[in-house]
Parts: structure tokens; C-alpha cells; sequence
């Protein structure tokens, strides 16, 4: 039985990839986590099978990650663990590169050292694209991160190709596009959406007050898929002949705005813009009641922005037969559905 080991287990994209693994692999599956004061296991409370067990490691601490590696030799390492939300790096810069980069380097040392066969994954992103210089994206667009955040995984895929090229491992990384689904963490903007839709939703439904959805830069656009589809793909790129890194996206871009109409659409709520000269006093309106909705705090908008992704993933298509199956519309829809149904009266 082949041995794979997970970090970022109890994240969106951890769960999903454990969910495709037991289903699709007979091998064993190690999800990593680090002790938390108030754990929180939600996106993987629904697995059992003697095929998973979780163990303790802390990307943080070196020796943690090591003894992991040389204990348990496994034969596949996809990590999904990063500190991932783009508006706060500005805020903790080294910390997103002790979490996104350092820790990389770590895993490689211990893979060349102790299973130097194992074919690793480390999760990369479409912000290494940063201000991007033609559309849609590809693998031989330059890194021009945009935030520390972007910064800390275009220098994890330096060090991902050097050791790959040095010790000839098995390692790869993709340019993965943005991926949502109903285990998105509430701060990224499409669950801060639909959860917000449906909590409001509720209040109006139930008569009561409640306080608006506050957004920052709603032009921003962004290349949105389901991260059940980015699974997959990246099993295909674990399961190559030779590593090779490939960019995984819809091949459609959609503006924040768009996202807030068509979530307030799939929720059937009756809305209208308010637009003014200056973003910042733009608004979303109820038609019935007349009540704000939704409106702009500049406190969310960021030092710097990425204003403009599109992802081509022609290369994933073509060479590993990667294929999405979740369109915007579906995606907006899920998210809404699922929001709807966990809101049991947070109407505050
Ligand atoms: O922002 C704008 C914001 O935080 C999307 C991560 O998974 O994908 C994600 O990074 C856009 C930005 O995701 C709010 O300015 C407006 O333009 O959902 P987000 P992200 O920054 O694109 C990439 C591929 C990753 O790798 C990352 O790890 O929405 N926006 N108003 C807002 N964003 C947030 N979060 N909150 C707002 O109120």
C-alpha cells in the first residue's frame, strides 16, 4: 500500500483531496495537522476509513517536519498548508514566508535525504503572476507577485525547480487559479459573499434588521473554478512520466461585481446598484424594502492589487487530460445552496 502524506488537511483543499484519494486510490492516507488550542476538523469530520490517519506536524518547526518524513518514508507529499490569504501578508510578511517558502525547503531536504523517490506537490498560485503582462495566463508567463503573500510562493517555486533539478526528485508545482467551493474559509471573497447573501436572505425573510455586506475593490477579476476539479488535476500532475509544473484554471474571468449579482441572483433577492462618480459610495439595494444590502469599506481594499486574472490551461488539457466540471454558474449556485441551508437564524 502506498504511503501519502497531507498538510493542509482540515482546509478546503486537504479535504477534497483526501475525499478523491480514499475514493479513487487504495493507498494510505497520513493528514497532517498542527495542535490547535480550539481544533477545527469541519471539512474532514465526515471521514472515516482505516486508510486515513492523522498525524501532528508543525510547518513551523523543522525537526517536526523532518522526523514526519523519515519515520513514515512516503511515497507521496502534496502540500496544501500555507498561509493563504493574500490581504493579510502585507500585515505578517514573515510569517507568510516561514509558512509558504522556509517550509518547502524543509520538506525537500528531508525527501532528498530520506525518500528520495517520493513525488512531491507544493501549491502554487496564480498571484506568482502578479501585474500580469499579457491574457490569459500560461506556464511561461514571468513571476510579478503583486504581495508578500504572491512573493513568498514565487520564491517556493525557485526552490521547488532547483532541488527538482539538483537531486533530479519528483517535484512539482502548480499555477493554480483561484478555487472555491462550500469549505471556503470566510475572509476570501466569494464565501464573505454568499455567506453574507444568505444570512441576509434569512433577516428579510424573517423581518429583521440586519447588517450589510461590506466589500472592498469590486473590479477586481478573477479566474474562479470548484476546488473539487483542482484535485484531480493535481493527482495528474503527481502521476506524471516526468515532473512538470501546469496552470489549472476555468479560462474565465469574472469580476468581483459579477460574483455579488449572481450570488444575489441564485438567492433570489430582488437587487439594484446604486453607482456614483467614486467607487467607494456604490451600493446594493433590496427592490422591496429599499434596504442597503451591500456596501464598500475601504479598509478591504488592498496596498497593492492584482487587478486582472485569466488562466490558460490548454497545456493541462492537452498533455495530463485535466478537465473541469464545475462552470461560474454552478459554482455561485453550490456555494449560495449550501450557505442558505447553513444559516439556522445568524441574522446579526
Ligand atoms: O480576493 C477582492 C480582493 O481574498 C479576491 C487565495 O486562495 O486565490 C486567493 O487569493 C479579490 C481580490 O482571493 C474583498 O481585493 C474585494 O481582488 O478571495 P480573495 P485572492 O486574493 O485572489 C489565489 C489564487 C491564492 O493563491 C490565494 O491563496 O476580491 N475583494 N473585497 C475582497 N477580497 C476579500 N478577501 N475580502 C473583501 O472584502
Amino acid at each position: 500500500m502506498k504511503k501519502i502524506i497531507i498538510t493542509g488537511i482540515t482546509g478546503q483543499d486537504g479535504s477534497y483531496m483526501v475525499d478523491y484519494l480514499l475514493k479513487n486510490t487504495n493507498h494510505k492516507v497520513y493528514g497532517a495537522i498542527r495542535r490547535l488550542s480550539v481544533p477545527n476538523h469541519k471539512n474532514i469530520s465526515h471521514v472515516e476509513n482505516n486508510r486515513f490517519e492523522l498525524i501532528q506536524m508543525d510547518l513551523s518547526d523543522e525537526h517536526s517536519i523532518t522526523s514526519c518524513i523519515e519515520e513514515i518514508k512516503p511515497d507521496y507529499f502534496i502540500n496544501f498548508a500555507a498561509n493563504s490569504f493574500v490581504g493579510t501578508s502585507w500585515k505578517m510578511p514573515v510569517n507568510h514566508f516561514q509558512c509558504n517558502t522556509m517550509s518547502v525547503l524543509h520538506q525537500l531536504e528531508a525527501i532528498r535525504k530520506y525518500c528520495p523517490k517520493c513525488h512531491y506537490y507544493n501549491a502554487g498560485s496564480s498571484e506568482e503572476f502578479g501585474d500580469v503582462l499579457y491574457t490569459p495566463q500560461n506556464s511561461i508567463h514571468p513571476l510579478r507577485p503583486r504581495s508578500p503573500y504572491g512573493a513568498s510562493k514565487a520564491a517556493a517555486r525557485q526552490i521547488v525547480k532547483v532541488w527538482r533539478d539538483s537531486y533530479d526528485l519528483y517535484a512539482v508545482q502548480g499555477w493554480l487559479f483561484n478555487h472555491e467551493s462550500e469549505r471556503r474559509g470566510e475572509e476570501f471573497v466569494t464565501r464573505k459573499i454568499t455567506k453574507g447573501v444568505a444570512r441576509i436572505k434569512k433577516a428579510i425573510e424573517q423581518n429583521k434588521e440586519f447588517k450589510p455586506i461590506e466589500l472592498g475593490n469590486l473590479e477586481a477579476k478573477r479566474d474562479w473554478s470548484h476546488a473539487e476539479d483542482f484535485v484531480m488535476g493535481v493527482w495528474l500532475m503527481l502521476n506524471q512520466d516526468k515532473p512538470k509544473d501546469y496552470v489549472l484554471a476555468s479560462g474565465e474571468t469574472h469580476t468581483v461585481k459579477e460574483f455579488v449579482d449572481k450570488s444575489f441572483q441564485h438567492a433570489d433577492l430582488n437587487v439594484h446598484w446604486h453607482e456614483e462618480e467614486n467607487p467607494i459610495n456604490n451600493k446594493v439595494l433590496h427592490k422591496e424594502t429599499g434596504k442597503i444590502l451591500l456596501k464598500i469599506n475601504p479598509k478591504f481594499y488592498r496596498p497593492a492589487e492584482v487587478e486582472l486574472l485569466l488562466g490558460d490551461p490548454t497545456e493541462a488539457q492537452d498533455e495530463i487530460k485535466w478537465q473541469k466540471k464545475v462552470d461560474f454558474d454552478s459554482l455561485v449556485s453550490r456555494m449560495i445552496k449550501n450557505d442558505i441551508k447553513e444559516s439556522k437564524g445568524n441574522i446579526s
